[in-house]
């Protein structure tokens, strides 16, 4: 197509310090046609320029894990749709955010991808992918169904080991990560033992007790352990990769180490909870405030945040997403269903995060010293990208990718959910304070974030095909023969 502009190009970033997964270096940016098409110095000028003067600048934030809008018994409802999740992904540096479309029981996965897109089209202002969530791997699902899906861009899909509702048995999951090695696509397990949890609570409750706190006694970091070293065995025994997503402390990074160890390719994701919370803020006493905290797996101490910071600088994590599952302290569709205060078994469970993951991960990880800027870039962007199959497109500062970008203000900077964007009535970072905020987002050349207000639009959002993984080995262990090709 020829190009009306006299300018080579629509804008140039200039005297960027650019941060990749790998290196941080000086660089105008080139930008045309909503993607990077140039990077080095004294680019020629643009019709905008902004000088950035030296600061940092990154891939444009891609949230793997977050939940919106999905399907909920009445009267419960998520507080953020595409329209007020993205635009509060947007205001936190997120460009590419990849929530899940929810096979109910009963009926097919392509019949919830396809309420999925009823709900997502001229709403995102981000770009936007699926995984999947299969709860009911009938013969047709595993034979035609999925491999179908996998081939036309849905590569990923999540396992739930617990959730009454959602969960899969062991001989359910081998069928699916069968399907998963044979059509390369990602399986993402939530790793926590279903029946330990129910024992559990039952007798919580026998004895009275219900209060939010609880919820953390019912899941104890052994019910996490058991559950992702089923996983890691299963995923063995097929010899697939898996992803094992929110991983909350010790006992199970000790299992994914362990793996990797013994070269398998067993790849995991954390969450801002498990760096930034601890099981005391689902309370101290039988307050209900601690509701807002209610989230699986729950929050540990602050020797288990040490012990995720650790893996974060050893590499043991590829991604780090919000897990962003919002819903309103005030009002009945919320975490007091019906108006009331409920006993922990019935509080829906998630937090709001995805507009405060990328500057919590900045502030207390690069700019307090604990990570590199590569590793940020990484964890945030690159991994998720390219564990998903959107990279390069996504998660890059390279030519050719979308100019999905964030320049970063190095600022103090208090969290208040009065400045946030999502449809939650509360942050459980409330009055914490940062060194940085994202200053602009930009997605695909376009400015949706100006550092004060969003500056996007509803519809300006595109769906996403993504490809095959592209972290490691599509398989495990990376040279047969394993028990799947002996059977
Ligand atoms: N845990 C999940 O597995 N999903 C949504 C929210 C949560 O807390
Ligand atoms: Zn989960
Ligand atoms: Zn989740």
């Amino acid at each position: 197509m020829e190009r009306q502009s006299s300018f080579e190009f629509d804008t140039v970033l200039r005297n960027a310090r650019v941060a990749t997964a790998s290196d941080v270096f000086l660089a105008d940016i080139g930008i045309r046609d909503g993607k990077i098409a140039a990077l080095g110095a004294n680019l020629p000028s643009a019709k905008h320029e902004i000088d950035v003067m030296g600061r940092v600048v990154t891939p444009g934030g891609v949230d793997a894990h977050c939940h919106l809008d999905e399907p909920m018994e009445p009267p419960l409802r998520m507080a953020d749709d595409f329209l007020t999740g993205s635009r509060a992904a947007a205001c936190g540096g997120t460009t590419t955010i990849v929530p899940f479309a929810v096979q109910r029981r009963g009926t097919s996965l392509a019949e919830a991808v396809k309420a999925y897109h009823a709900k997502s089209e001229g709403r995102a202002c981000i770009d936007y992918a699926f995984h999947m969530i299969v709860t009911d791997p009938t013969e047709v699902l595993l034979k035609t169904e999925l491999p179908h899906l996998i081939e036309n861009g849905y590569t990923s899909f999540k396992i739930y080991m617990t959730y009454e509702d959602l969960k899969l048995d062991d001989f359910q999951i081998l069928d699916l990560l069968a399907v998963a090695r044979q059509s390369g696509a990602m399986a993402m397990v939530h790793a926590e033992n279903s029946d330990c949890i129910e024992w559990l609570t039952r007798k919580l409750e026998a004895v009275g007790r219900t209060a939010p706190r609880f919820h953390s006694h019912a899941r104890p970091m052994l019910v996490e352990r058991e559950a992702t070293h089923r996983a890691i065995a299963l995923a063995e025994l097929i010899d697939v990769p898996i992803l094992i997503v929110h991983v909350s402390g010790r006992e199970a990074v000790e299992q994914i180490r362990s793996a990797r160890g013994k070269g398998l390719s067993i790849y995991a994701e954390t969450c801002p909870q498990y760096l930034f919370l601890t099981a005391d803020d689902l309370g101290i006493d039988d307050s209900y405030h601690g509701a807002r905290c209610v989230c699986s797996p729950p929050p540990r101490d602050r020797q288990n945040q040490e012990v995720i910071w650790n893996a974060i600088n050893e590499g043991l994590f590829s991604v780090f997403s919000s897990d962003h599952a919002p819903f309103r302290m005030d009002g009945v569709d919320g975490k007091r269903p019906g108006g009331h205060e409920q006993p922990f078994r019935h509080i829906p469970n998630g937090i709001p995060g995805i507009e405060t993951r990328m500057a919590l991960l900045y502030s207390e990880g690069v700019l307090a010293g604990r990570i590199t800027l590569p590793r940020f870039v990484q964890l945030t962007a690159t991994g998720p990208a390219k564990a998903y199959g959107l990279h390069p497109r996504k998660g890059a500062i390279a030519i050719g990718s979308d100019a999905d970008l964030v320049i970063w203000d190095e600022r103090a900077k208090t969290i208040a959910n009065a400045d946030l964007h999502h449809g939650a009535d509360y942050t459980p970072y409330e009055g914490m304070q940062l060194k940085a905020w994202p200053g602009l987002t930009m997605s695909r050349g376009k400015v949706v974030w100006d550092g004060e207000s969003f500056t996007g639009e509803s519809g300006h959002g595109k769906f996403l095909r993504c490809g095959s993984p592209t972290l490691g080995p599509r398989l495990s262990r990376g040279a047969g023969p394993g028990f799947f090709d002996e059977v």
